[in-house]
């Protein structure tokens, strides 16, 4: 694409789901044995933290044992070769951008490796359980939370995400249906700032009329032969 030189790209599930990890709103989706309600707002793990610990327990033994695909792997050569600029704007609590190599990635809704104090505001990397309440190895309260941003809490960076967004001449949204605010909102904000806009994708996103282009099929076709285009 002639011209473009900041580009900010947006994933969701959907670029995970050929690693074997299971997408939110698909058929089979990860709500369909939990209720959105009762896993991923702050309320639910007020009433109910043994669910809420067990759910994020089991998913990150899931993204342990996945690796990255095709797309992850595209995805970070573009990053690694790209001399703009370039964010990776990740939806996914999994760590497979990173192991495919990417460095400039941004967890918006957190991470699943990460454990977070609630006492002392410590976050510590966590491969094991939160269910049986370990200490947090800076103030030793048992106090840790999934590092997770559930509905009705501020996503992470926002500040950084917009300023990027304002400098994009492309932003390229990857494997999301387009259903949760405010990265449901990216590609308005940066049609405004003049980006140009391109949705990889199974299926039309909600948001899909905003995109100047869509292309239709699975990520670990869709992402390396647009990667292939831009590195040409
Ligand atoms: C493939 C594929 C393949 C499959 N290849 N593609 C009313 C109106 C508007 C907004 C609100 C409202 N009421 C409340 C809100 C705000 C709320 C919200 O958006 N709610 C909606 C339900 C309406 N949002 C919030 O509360 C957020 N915070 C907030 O807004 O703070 C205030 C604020 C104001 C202003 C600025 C900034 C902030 C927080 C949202 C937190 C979301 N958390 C979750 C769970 C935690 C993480 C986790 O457990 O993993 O994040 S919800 C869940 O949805 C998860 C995901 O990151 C997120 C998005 O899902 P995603 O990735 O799009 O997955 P799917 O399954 O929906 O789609 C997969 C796609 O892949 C599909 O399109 C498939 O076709 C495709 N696909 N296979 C290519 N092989």
């Amino acid at each position: 694409m002639d011209g473009v030189r900041n580009i900010v790209i947006l994933t969701g599930a959907g670029i995970s789901a050929e690693s074997g990890l299971k997408t939110f709103r698909a058929e089979d989706g990860l709500w369909e044995d939990h209720r959105v309600e009762d896993v991923a707002t702050p309320q639910a793990f007020r009433r109910d933290p043994e669910l809420v610990q067990r759910f994020y327990d089991e998913r990150r033994q899931s993204i342990l044992a996945a690796e990255p695909n095709p797309a992850h792997d595209t995805l970070a050569r573009l990053d690694g070769e790209w001399d703009g600029e370039l964010l990776i704007v990740t939806q996914n609590i999994d760590d497979l951008h990173e192991r495919a190599g990417a460095k400039r990635v941004l967890h918006m809704h957190g991470e699943a490796l990460s454990a977070w104090c609630t006492a002392c505001d410590a976050r510590h990397r966590c491969t094991g359980t939160l269910l049986d309440r370990p200490p947090c190895p800076a103030c030793g309260a048992s106090a840790l939370r999934p590092d997770i941003v559930w509905f009705g809490e501020m996503p992470y960076e926002m500040d950084r995400i917009f300023a990027a967004l304002s400098r994009a001449d492309l932003f390229v949204s990857i494997g999301t249906s387009g259903a949760v605010y405010p990265a449901a909102g990216f590609v308005q904000q940066a049609k405004t700032a003049g980006a140009r806009s391109l949705e990889l994708n199974l299926e039309r996103s909600q948001g899909s009329a905003w995109f100047d282009e869509t292309r239709l099929g699975p990520a670990s076709d869709l992402v390396p032969a647009w990667v292939e285009e831009m590195l040409r």
